[in-house]
């Protein structure tokens, strides 16, 4: 966050920023409650008590879409008025609202400028929280907000300027059916004091290697500004916002559902639906295809690609002649899709990834340079490095770990939600999103990776694995890929440790909640209602967290304000919660 600096559309808006940040959400300074105040007889004229929850009832943590769909449009002014943009409206139990809203200019949204609006359950009140990013009024007169260049031509230019940096032509081979297309929306992107007319450019490729890149691309000059590469996978250094495309209709369908059975790399026996095809003058075979739910979950041999109609990725599924089958990676990849689907609609009602029933492809035995040893979800599907071995100094197995993969898909369900970018504070909050669902699925341990023979990280003690566990061991990186985009694989220690310590503290408290079970859920509300913006900073998560903990259903409320003030301990203890204590993301 920018300070010092004047809020270029509205005055009334800069007065209701916490100035400074209040160090307790509830407990905003005397200017800022005179301006809520005024702010909340706006709202109470203006914005009509919300219904309670309707519309999905699967699962405890279910939000109402048609009641989200309600509320668009209906905040009072200054929220309305052309100064910001609605991203997002989440209604939920008795009411409890909140608002992502996005600062704009001229109605062009200006980049890592949010402001939410959180309204208690049963009331009015509509609570501002995180200070847009201010830009100056003399950064924006000069900006001629009408772009020389079209969408696709700065896609165009992005790619070749990737190809240059990447050695050769962006595109997909030789099929791939599901890597979404290139896409580019127009904003205002403030790069070295400088705004810019600029095209946030989304690229996702599968040569010359498997990409997942965003660039700013000067909308007038068509000069690439800045950009961020949002793989990262397991064994280094995952991906960030947007949206990805699903997988058109299969084309093979599960008959009757067959069971399969083999064998993972750690030895377990394991089974799992599977699909069969039987071509004319051919046997019968067998593959890793489920389709026993409304997600398909597939599995696929990178080391096959096929143009067959009937194989729309792109490539071979895992086959067998029989059912039973031999392939240890294919056979864990296939099972850990699968539970990881399961975790999300079985304890919170998700239908996939992206909550719309996304197929959920897992592409095996990738052998390239960047992706052996790894895994990584590239925005758009998983893809396995084949392991080379502790011995070797690589991994044993990509696949097996089941936190692994929970890390990698939560990577997905961030992207479909809040979409943290992917650099900086919020790149370690994705990180630490990710390491905390791990640990909620992967439920006997607060590490990661250890079921591959070597554990990566440690929720419970980050300097385990040399990750600082408190903002006094912040480690300040460049934002760069040589360091991690900002350290977002070091710095998560300090979130996730605040994460541990906040289900401890539930079990220690001993007041009818389960600390690992508690983490899940206030981690889930906090990404279904978008309580967090793309580049929330340490401190805006652990408000939103606070929010999230008045957002449980079936608590008390004498059991909600006990674990908000958990919450709060949890993060203190880290160093986040006060002010003094900010570092500029
Ligand atoms: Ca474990
Ligand atoms: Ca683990
Ligand atoms: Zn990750």
């Amino acid at each position: 966050m920018r300070r010092g600096r004047r809020l270029m559309t509205s005055n009334v808006l800069e007065v209701l920023m916490p100035q400074p940040r209040s160090a307790n959400l509830p407990l905003l300074g005397a200017r800022t409650i005179v301006a809520v105040l005024a702010l909340l007889l706006l709202a109470a004229a203006a914005v009509p008590a919300a219904p309670g929850s309707s519309g999905r009832s699967v699962g405890a943590e279910s939000a109402s879409a048609a009641a989200d769909e309600a509320a668009l449009g209906a905040l009072p002014a200054p929220y309305s008025g052309g100064d910001y943009l609605l991203v997002h409206a989440s209604v939920g139990v008795e009411g409890a609202a909140s608002y992502l809203l996005q600062a704009a200019y001229r109605g062009i949204p200006i980049y890592g400028s949010y402001l939410s609006l959180d309204r208690p359950a049963g009331s009015e009140e509509l609570i501002p929280r995180g200070e847009p990013r201010a830009l100056p009024e003399a950064e924006l007169s000069a900006l001629n907000t009408t772009p020389s260049l079209t969408e696709s031509e700065a896609i165009a230019m992005y790619k070749a300027e990737l190809a240059r940096k990447l050695g050769g032509p962006i595109g997909s081979s030789p099929v791939d059916g599901d890597v979404p297309a290139p896409k580019a929306s127009l904003v205002i992107y403030s790069f070295g004091g400088i705004a810019h007319l600029a095209y946030e450019t989304e690229l996702r490729f599968t040569l010359p290697e498997l990409g997942d890149w965003v660039g700013w691309i000067d909308a007038h000059t068509g000069l690439l500004i800045d950009e961020i590469n949002r793989i990262s996978g397991m064994n280094a250094i995952a991906a960030a916002s947007a949206s990805g495309s699903t997988s058109g209709a299969t084309s093979v369908q599960a008959a009757a559902a067959p069971i399969g059975w083999g064998k993972g790399y750690n030895g377990a026996q394991q089974s799992f639906y599977i699909s069969s095809e039987k071509s004319t003058g051919k046997p019968t075979i067998y593959q890793l295809i489920d389709t026993t739910r409304p997600a398909a979950i597939k599995t696929l041999d990178f080391r096959k690609p096929s143009k067959s109609k009937t194989r729309p990725e792109g490539y071979e599924y895992i086959a067998s002649t029989a059912k039973t089958f031999a392939d240890t990676a294919a056979v864990d990849a296939h099972v850990n899709a699968k539970r990881v689907y399961l975790f999300y609609k079985n304890r919170f009602g998700r239908n996939s990834l992206d909550d719309k029933n996304m197929d959920i492809l897992s592409f095996v035995h990738i052998d390239s340079k960047t992706m052996r040893d790894n895994a990584v979800w590239t925005g758009w599907a998983m893809y396995y490095g084949e392991a080379t071995g502790l011995a070797n100094g690589g991994a044993n197995c990509t696949s097996c770990a089941l936190d692994l993969v929970a890390h990698e898909m939560t990577h997905a369900v961030t992207q479909y939600t809040v979409g943290l970018e992917y650099r900086g504070q919020s790149g370690a909050l994705n990180e630490s999103i990710s390491d905390i669902m791990a640990s909620v699925m992967d439920s006997d341990d607060w590490e990661i990776g250890e079921d591959t023979g070597a554990a990566s990280r440690s929720l419970a003690d980050p300097a385990k694995y040399g990750q600082p566990a408190s903002m006094s061991e912040y480690v300040d990186l460049p934002v760069d890929e040589k360091h991690d985009n900002g350290g977002v694989h070091v710095n998560s220690g300090i979130p996730n440790h605040a994460a541990y310590l906040t289900a401890l503290k539930i079990d220690n408290a001993d007041f009818g909640l389960k600390g690992r079970d508690t983490l899940g859920r206030l981690t889930y509300v906090l990404l279904r209602d978008r309580l967090l913006s793309p580049t929330a900073s340490f401190q805006d998560a652990r408000d939103a967290y606070i929010v999230a903990a008045s957002r449980l259903s079936g608590l008390t409320d004498a059991q909600k304000s006990k674990l908000a003030s958990l919450v709060s301990a949890a993060w203190q203890a880290v160093g986040i919660g006060n002010s003094t204590n900010l570092i500029d993301n």
